[in-house]
């Protein structure tokens, strides 16, 4: 089999990417390790830029967003002394879409089975060949039988734990690195959400989220030991320690109920550079990982799709390969700043295990200046809705 772009890995980045090549001419195969109702059971990001969102539309794929997704102007702060609104249509002119992964994941393989992509489910032993030469080409194996895949290039879009990464030699990559010591215990509820917009809570006790998919549909985060397992964590036990840690006006209303899905995330900051060797170009996840505290990973998962799907569009329709050149410090350029204010909001609202006196007030006066000044609000606001591409 040949086609011009081979994709590894049918997640966000990789289908996201195969949409938009395949609607601009440039043909695509997509081998995804585990099935599509497994990638569909996925619970992971929760709030969309506004640069993804038009990416999603830009790719035939925004019909339920449009319908079913929430347009939120701000996000809410608190800590025990204070609640702060961050307005970020006010501040930077600017909004966010609550609209979750799964949802997203939906939308962009119904997109791709509309337009006829080729999308291969089950497949095991993808090994990349020939990166640096003018002739890649992708074996693997699918119902057993031993495949073969010529390709012009390869975008390893298949995650932290994928073969793309590694198929970059060691001595050429060059890897950053910060592991938080702390986890995430996520809960997923059909209980209406606590707020109208999501609350990021820094407590004594460890920080809380309380985030949503729809009216019906809440999704509520803390803080945890990092030697914690999900089975330590009734949902009794959950929903006690999440209404400690919100603002007692919030906690006193929400509604809880039943979790439908409970699951432990660790945190980590990392980057491989660089993000193309040869003829292999990394995207999203495999390239990058981010906490969650600033809602970053999905979208720079779309931001390195964008940079790499006008790259291919050069390169393919205009024969000039200048974005090729560069596709790895551009993209790069722009997850650095995702990743520190990722890093930035995971310091300033999570209570760390060595935490000394100091520290905590400098996280106190972080909150209060969030408080007092415009412009901390608006350098808050055009990071989490999202930096110009
Ligand atoms: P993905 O990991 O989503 O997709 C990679 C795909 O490649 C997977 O489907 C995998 O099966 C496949 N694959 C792997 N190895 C392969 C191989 N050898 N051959 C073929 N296919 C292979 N981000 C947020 O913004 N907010 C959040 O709250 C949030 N929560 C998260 C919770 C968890 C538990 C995790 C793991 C991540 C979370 N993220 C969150 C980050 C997450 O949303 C990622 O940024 C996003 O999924 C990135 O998309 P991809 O780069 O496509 O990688
Ligand atoms: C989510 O709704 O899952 C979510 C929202 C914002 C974050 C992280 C997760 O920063």
């Amino acid at each position: 089999m040949k086609t011009q772009v081979a994709i590894i890995g049918g997640g966000p980045a990789g289908l996201l990417l195969s949409q938009l090549l395949n609607r601009s001419g440039i043909s695509t195969v997509v081998l995804e390790r585990k099935s599509r109702d497994y990638v569909l059971s996925r619970i992971r990001a929760g709030v969309l830029e506004w640069g993804t969102v038009e990416m999603l539309r830009e790719a035939g794929a925004g019909d339920r967003m449009n319908r079913d997704g929430i347009v939120h102007d701000g996000c809410l702060f608190s800590s025990s002394e204070r609640m702060v609104r961050v307005d970020f249509k006010e501040s930077c002119g600017r909004q966010v879409m609550v609209y979750g992964q799964t949802e997203v994941t939906r939308d962009l393989y119904d997109a791709q089975d509309a337009i006829g992509a080729t999308v291969l489910h089950d497949v095991s032993d993808v090994v990349l060949n020939d990166l640096d030469s003018d002739a890649p080409y992708v074996t693997y194996t699918v119902d057993g039988v031993a495949q073969r895949l010529e390709c012009d290039y390869v975008a390893g879009c298949d995650g932290f734990h994928g073969v793309s990464r590694p198929s970059i030699p060691a001595d050429v990559r060059q890897e950053y690195e910060k592991v938080y010591p702390f986890g995430w215990l996520g809960v997923l509820s059909n209980t209406p959400p606590a707020a109208e917009e999501l609350i990021y809570a820094n407590h004594p006790r460890g920080f809380a989220l309380a985030s949503m998919r729809n009216a019906t549909l809440s999704r509520y985060y803390i803080q945890v030991d990092l030697a914690d397992k999900v089975e330590d964590w009734s949902d009794d036990a959950f929903w006690a320690e999440l209404k400690r840690r919100l603002p007692p006006s919030v906690a006193e209303t929400m509604v809880t109920g039943p979790s439908i899905e409970k699951s432990i995330a660790p945190l980590r900051s990392f980057v491989s550079e660089p993000m193309r060797w040869g003829r292999l170009f990394l995207c999203g996840d495999a390239a990058h990982i981010v906490p969650p505290t600033g809602a970053k990973g999905l979208n720079l998962a779309a931001s390195d799709v964008h940079y790499l799907v006008a790259a291919m569009k050069k390169a393919y329709l205009g024969g000039d390969l200048s974005g090729l050149e560069t596709y790895s410090a551009d993209a790069l350029s722009r997850v650095w700043q995702a990743m520190r204010f990722s890093w930035s909001m995971t310091t300033m609202l999570h209570r760390f295990p060595d935490q000394n006196a100091f520290e905590q007030r400098m996280q106190d006066s972080e909150l209060a200046y969030l408080e007092t000044s415009e412009a901390r609000r608006l350098v808050l606001a055009e990071n989490y809705t999202g930096l110009p591409f």
